[in-house]
């Protein structure tokens, strides 16, 4: 048995270093490696289960090609053939934008990058996508404000007096943070929650608010007015690092806590003991999560909390930081690929035209001239994971080709006409950052690819022989099949910052430049070399006001709706979003979908625990079983996001692709639903 060091690639905030252990070609364990201060204690349930998803008969492994509506097995040459013979067909009938190249974030990686690669400088161009399912509208809000999205290293919070988890569930989401966050309470320090949810992370906290969805920026304002009032800011650190303050302390004048109660449902009570806390414990650390910011007014939510503190002066020291996202370990322009969007009004030059990630639906069905005839797939799910699945179904089934590049059978899979297997982890090595935790890893190739899997990376190289490149011409643009090659360019990226994948195999390396107490020499790159709480940006960026405000979110306060209820769709903690559900390890604990409701909103439509109920709106509905529990807010239902289509709960049928304020980020939590009953437990 043969063990090596590597990295969990997942799109997750903890990005694990674990120790893989290999028998007879074949990955047989998964150990922690302590060596990583961020994760000690190694892989979750999920590192676990890699062993079964590494070695499941459920995997494809051969390309497939539906015929008469089932998979059959055929080669690579004929599913290449078929594939060029499309390419090249759309190129010249209709231009290559009738082409759309869609990624998401299954997997992380540098070499990703060859993919745009193939559709920029081989194909000559594509259709593609800009924003992003996850964390835009934050990053932008925090971008805006402090000019750059850093945070102090993960085992910093011990040392923090006050922690607040505002929208953050990291019990779920990111359990590696619980670990210092439980070392800083041992110490005494204090933790407060924000979130409609009662959920596994607010077990030890002090304090618990529980607004309705979307309204956390009139909590936030009510709150910056109070410390105000009473004088708990930081005086010297806004006198010499703050620009707009003055603005901001006119602007939240109105913003009173009962004015912020009567929209969040938070009683006053409760919004004065947040103002208490955060003006008068110190050091604190503010630990925004990312589901707060999927709504239409997400940026804004985001830079009201910041506010927070900037006006304490709870940045640049120990213990003291603003958590939103830590960029620090992305050195590699190209590991940045997927922060990257190319707007209409921004286009990068070669692929021209790109439609928004949030409302693929309908901007697939949208464009014109030409129109869109082929898809391609790869590392994502967008039927399962992008809002409005009905229209991204029904865009899907109006083109002329799909291809799918998959591990496993999703939603997407089923909607190809050509699926290509693809690789694992395990199975070719890259170089992967993490938004949380602050080393590069090496994510190591430890056995050969099952069946006849092959990498992205080999399978434009191929694909672009049937599209007429010679080897030569492509081994400028491309990475040519072998190991040796990946090593060595994946070798001549390290050295850019004088390090080595030798170095790299022996254990994660902390960022080159890595700043432990992020802002701790104060320098802000925005325009005014300060922190904006007044953000000229904002504005012409944007559209949106120069300070934080409070503007109701679409659906959910604006329209009179026959749908009561808000629907949330969280994360949870034994997927990443639709992966891993599928293997037996995972189901078994999972068990079946259930909607969890508050007993009052149940008792009113006459369900009970373990009834079969219908959730419904104007877009879809699906059946699922219901789950009475005080966890979740009065007037709220909840069900996480990544079940498949197959597996029962589909929660994007029920939600609309609509953009956030800033970041085309997806506003995907802006939905109302009714529930009704269907048929009692037997
Ligand atoms: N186990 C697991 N871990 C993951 C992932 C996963 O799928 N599974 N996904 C990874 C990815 S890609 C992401 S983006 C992160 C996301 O992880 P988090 O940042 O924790 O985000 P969410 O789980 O979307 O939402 C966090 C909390 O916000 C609450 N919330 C929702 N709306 C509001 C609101 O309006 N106000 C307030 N105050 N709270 C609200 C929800 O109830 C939820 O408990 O997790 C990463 N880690
Ligand atoms: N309703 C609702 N929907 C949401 C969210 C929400 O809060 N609510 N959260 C959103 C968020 S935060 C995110 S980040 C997105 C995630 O959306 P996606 O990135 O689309 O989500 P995943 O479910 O991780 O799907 C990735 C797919 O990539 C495949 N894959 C893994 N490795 C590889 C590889 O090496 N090559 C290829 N070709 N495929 C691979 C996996 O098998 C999986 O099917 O979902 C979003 N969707
Ligand atoms: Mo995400």
């Amino acid at each position: 048995m043969k063990e090596f060091i590597t990295a969990c690639p997942r799109n997750c905030y903890s990005t694990c270093s674990l120790v893989v252990q290999v028998d007879k070609g074949k990955v047989v364990g998964i150990n922690p490696l302590p060596l990583n201060r961020a994760t000690p204690f190694g892989g979750c349930l999920k590192g676990l289960s890699y062993v079964e998803r590494a070695n499941s008969p459920d995997r494809i492994i051969y390309p497939l090609k539906k015929v008469n509506g089932s998979f059959k097995r055929i080669s690579w040459n004929e599913a290449l053939e078929t594939i060029a013979e499309k390419l090249i067909h759309f190129r010249d009938v209709y231009g290559q934008k009738s082409v759309l190249f869609y990624a998401a974030s299954g997997m992380a990686g540098l070499l990703n990058d060859f993919s745009g690669k193939f559709w920029r400088y081989v194909y000559g161009g594509a259709t593609t996508v800009y924003g992003n399912l996850c964390w835009p509208a934050g990053l932008e809000a925090t971008r805006l404000t402090l000019g750059e999205n850093k945070h102090n290293v993960p085992w910093d919070l011990e040392n923090a007096k006050l922690i607040v988890l505002w929208g953050k569930n990291p019990a779920e989401s990111n359990v590696h943070e619980m670990i210092p966050l439980n070392n800083a309470l041992d110490k005494g320090a204090e933790l407060l929650v924000i979130d409609p949810r009662r959920t596994q992370s607010t077990q030890r906290a002090t304090l618990l608010l529980q607004p309705y969805p979307s309204t956390d920026a009139p909590i936030a304002l009510a709150v910056a007015n109070i410390i105000i009032q009473n004088g708990w800011i930081d005086s010297d650190f806004i006198k010499q690092h703050v620009h707009g303050f003055d603005q901001f302390a006119e602007h939240v004048k109105p913003f009173t806590a009962q004015w912020a109660s009567n929209i969040s449902g938070v009683p006053v009570n409760l919004i004065e003991k947040l103002a208490w806390y955060i003006g008068n414990v110190k050091p604190m650390t503010l630990i925004p999560g990312y589901g707060m910011q999927r709504y239409t007014n997400g940026g804004q939510t985001v830079r009201a909390i910041l506010a927070l503190s900037v006006i304490t002066g709870n940045i640049g020291k120990p213990g003291a930081c603003w958590h939103y996202a830590n960029l620090q370990s992305y050195v590699f322009d190209d590991v940045l690929e997927p922060l990257c969007y190319y707007p209409p009004d921004k286009p990068d030059g070669i692929m021209r035209r790109s439609i928004s990630t949030a409302r693929l639906g309908e901007d697939m069905l949208a464009t014109k001239n030409p129109e869109l005839k082929m898809i391609w797939v790869e590392r994502g799910n967008p039927l399962t994971q992008n809002p409005n699945t009905g229209k991204v179904l029904e865009a899907f089934r109006k083109l002329d080709f799909r291809v799918v590049v998959e591990q496993f059978m999703t939603d997407t899979a089923l909607e190809a006409e050509i699926i290509l297997p693809a690789k694992n982890m395990f199975e070719q090595s890259d170089i992967v950052g993490s938004y949380w935790n602050p080393y590069i890893q090496l994510k190591q190739k430890v056995v050969e690819p099952a069946g006849e899997v092959k990498p992205e990376t080999e399978i434009y190289w191929w694909l672009a022989q049937k599209l007429g490149f010679n080897e030569a011409d492509l081994s400028n643009i491309l990475l040519p099949p072998g190991d040796e090659h990946v090593d060595r360019y994946l070798d001549s990226k390290l050295r850019e910052f004088n390090l080595s994948l030798e170095e790299l195999r022996k254990g994660p390396i902390l960022a080159p430049g890595l700043q432990e107490i992020a802002f701790s020499d104060y320098r802000f790159p925005t325009p005014s070399g300060k922190i904006e709480l007044y953000s000229e940006q904002v504005q012409t960026l944007w559209g949106e006001n120069p300070l934080p405000t409070y503007k109701p979110a679409v659906e959910l306060f604006h329209n009179q709706t026959p749908y009561p209820l808000f629907l949330m769709s969280p994360n949870t903690k034994n997927r990443i979003h639709s992966q891993f559900n599928n293997l037996k390890v995972i189901s078994m604990i999972s068990g079946a979908p259930v909607l969890q409701i508050n007993p009052a909103d149940a008792i009113q439509r006459g369900i009970g625990d373990g009834d079969l109920v219908e959730i419904f709106n104007s877009r879809g509905s699906f059946r699922v079983k219901a789950q009475l529990t005080y966890e979740v807010r009065v007037g709220c239902v909840v069900i996480p996001n990544g079940w498949w289509r197959t597996q029962g709960a589909p929660v994007n049928v029920l939600s609309e692709g609509r953009e956030t304020d800033m970041g085309h980020g997806s506003a995907f939590h802006n939905n109302r639903v009714e529930v009704k009953l269907v048929k009692r437990k037997p």
